[in-house]
């Protein structure tokens, strides 16, 4: 059994939806960034960074339990444990592995700075248009990357399925928010349409606080904003 220490964000949809398609046995730990349960003694001692996701699996290598953080490294993990989502071809998996870090060093925080400076910022009464444009330009930039490449591939390595187009798919899959037009990519608006067809790209966290948590998002309170963004400082 895997308990994935979750929250409704990209970064944790990715295990999820990995474990899903790697059809794993998992439990979801809700742990609530708005409200302060990242920086909780008991989870840094699982991820000392104090983010979502984490995860521990009970049965990890040789049996003993393994903790694990960051989401490249739980997919590579996921990914041996199974034997599946990751190339056995040695150009494939170093790729495949490229891939997914350039995805976690690029698009997520390059996506979630722009949301912040063009929306949530805004909102607070912060609105710093040097900031908006620098990471418009770059989530552009790295969105035109990501098109060029998927122009002659229907996957991002290979001709498969693999946790590189996991990592990238939970991001484009909410890409509005972060002020990208799909459209304008029309390969990524493709390969995005086509994984989500993926059953296990659909899965749900059946959790009322799932939904309370998609609802929060759009609209957070002064602590909720505090406590998620710091902008004064450490909420703990
Ligand atoms: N590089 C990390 C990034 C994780 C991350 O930024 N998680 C966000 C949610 S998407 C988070 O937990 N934020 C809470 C906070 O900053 O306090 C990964 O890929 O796991």
């Amino acid at each position: 059994m895997i308990d994935l220490y979750y929250y409704t964000s990209p970064n944790a949809r990715k295990i999820l939806i990995a474990l899903e398609e790697l059809g794993l046995e998992y439990n979801i730990k809700w742990t609530d960034i708005t409200a302060g349960d990242q920086f909780a003694e008991e989870y840094v001692e699982v991820n000392p960074n104090s983010k979502v996701p984490a995860i521990v699996d009970c049965d990890g290598p040789d049996g003993r339990p393994l903790p694990l953080f960051e989401s490249g490294a739980i997919l590579i993990y996921l990914a041996e444990k199974t034997g599946k989502l990751l190339p056995a071809d040695p150009v494939l998996r170093y790729e495949t592995i490229a891939w997914v870090f350039w995805q976690v060093a690029n698009q997520g925080p390059m996506a979630g700075q722009a949301a912040h400076f063009s929306t949530y910022a805004p909102k607070a009464g912060h609105d710093i248009p040097y900031a908006r444009g620098r990471y418009a330009n770059e989530i552009n930039r790295v969105y035109k990357v990501l098109d060029d490449h998927l122009e002659d591939r229907e996957y991002i390595v290979g001709d498969s399925y693999t946790i590189a187009d996991i990592a990238s798919f939970t991001w484009t899959r909410v890409a509005k928010g972060h002020g990208i037009a799909l459209g304008d990519y029309p390969n990524v608006a493709r390969w995005s349409a086509l994984i989500a067809e993926r059953p296990a790209a659909k899965v749900k966290v059946n959790d009322a606080r799932e939904a309370q948590a998609m609802h929060d998002n759009k609209n957070y309170s002064k602590e909720q904003f505090q406590t998620l963004f710091r902008p004064e400082g450490q909420s703990v």
